[in-house]
């Protein structure tokens, strides 16, 4: 199954299931050798969510912007190897929506726990705008906000559950989008949060 969110964005309901039995565990231990953490805003602000990456590049920020690095700010060392499952499952979403090559060499990994927002916003900060985004949700479902092009473009809602995954490209890419503030109607295996993994070439 396939909903068109656009020409080029689709939601693939479920997708991400035959994964999760090698995918939950990786996570975990992504997380023990990057830690969560809060980054900045440009206005200097701390965000809601908190962020942590594997792959070649991670999406760092400080009081000057955004950017993609190959070190953690945070450890000095390099980004958590990109699993093979994700990497996989990846791909195999990308495809389904039309993208045969999908070579992302990043994976940013947002937590959002009770009350966490994404306000509306464009993703800017990768080199390659052909490439696709994929996104993979996990835990608590949240309401998503699927813009146009302007900000001022009043935005489509849709839920993402647990094991849904989006692929957003092409025409589509430079959609403004973002996340309501999240319930807390704890998940069975995930708990009191939301993870969403965006897979990306940034490079
Ligand atoms: C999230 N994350 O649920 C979302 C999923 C981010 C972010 O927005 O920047 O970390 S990515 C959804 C996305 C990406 C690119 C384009 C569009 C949606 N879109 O056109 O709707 O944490
Ligand atoms: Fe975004």
């Amino acid at each position: 199954q396939r909903i068109a969110m656009g020409a080029q964005a689709f939601i693939l309901p479920g997708f991400a299931e035959p994964w999760l039995d090698r995918l939950l565990p990786a996570l975990e231990a992504i997380q023990r050798e990057a830690p969560f953490r809060q980054m900045m805003t440009k206005g200097g602000r701390r965000m809601s969510v908190q962020t942590t990456a594997c792959g070649k590049l991670g999406w760092v920020s400080n009081e000057y912007g955004y950017r993609y690095s190959p070190i953690d700010p945070d450890s000095g060392q390099p980004w958590p190897t990109m699993p093979d499952c994700l990497l996989e499952l990846a791909q195999h979403a990308a495809r389904e929506a039309g993208f045969n090559d999908f070579h992302p060499d990043t994976c940013l990994i947002n937590r959002y726990l009770p009350g966490a927002r994404m306000g509306l916003h464009q993703d800017k900060d990768e080199c390659d705008f052909n490439a696709p985004i994929v996104s993979i949700s996990l835990g608590m479902p949240a309401t998503f906000l699927f813009g146009g092009f302007k900000r001022s473009d009043r935005p489509a809602r849709t839920i993402l559950n647990h094991g849904d995954v989006a692929v957003w490209g092409g025409v589509d890419r430079m959609r403004f989008h973002g996340v309501m503030p999240l319930g807390d109607i704890p998940h069975p295996q995930l708990g009191s949060q939301r993870i969403n993994l965006t897979l990306r070439k940034a490079g």
